[in-house]
């Protein structure tokens, strides 16, 4: 009983560092006035991280890669989060697809 107990206490910590190092892989982009914000960021290649992105304007905004294969409809005031990766080293152009003359930005996997 004392063994099982031991078992599930390491495998609850276990758990939690794996947690805990997703989240540590977390960027945030914002859209403000139809523009991205930071435009570039970078990321570790090889490693799978959350993207959240924004929207403080007050209109839908939709993030879109062909790069990155990504497409999310992000409302006025609203916020998504994208996983994206594990990517290899190189550039991964974005946009925004309704304001796509202003809203260019790109993820820099390194
Ligand atoms: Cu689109």
């Amino acid at each position: 009983m004392k063994k099982l107990f031991t078992a599930i206490i390491s495998l609850a910590f276990i758990f939690n560092a794996s947690q805990a190092l997703a989240e540590s892989g977390e960027f945030l982009v914002q859209i403000k006035d139809h523009k991205f914000e930071p435009a570039e960021i970078t990321v570790p290649a090889g490693q799978s991280f959350k993207l959240i992105v924004e929207n403080t304007d007050k209109s839908l905004e939709e993030f879109e890669s062909s790069d990155l294969k990504k497409e999310k409809l992000i409302g006025a005031g609203k916020k998504v989060s994208i996983v994206i990766g594990p990517l290899k080293s190189g550039e991964y152009k974005f946009f925004g697809d309704f304001h796509q003359k202003t809203a260019q930005g790109k993820i820099i996997a390194q």
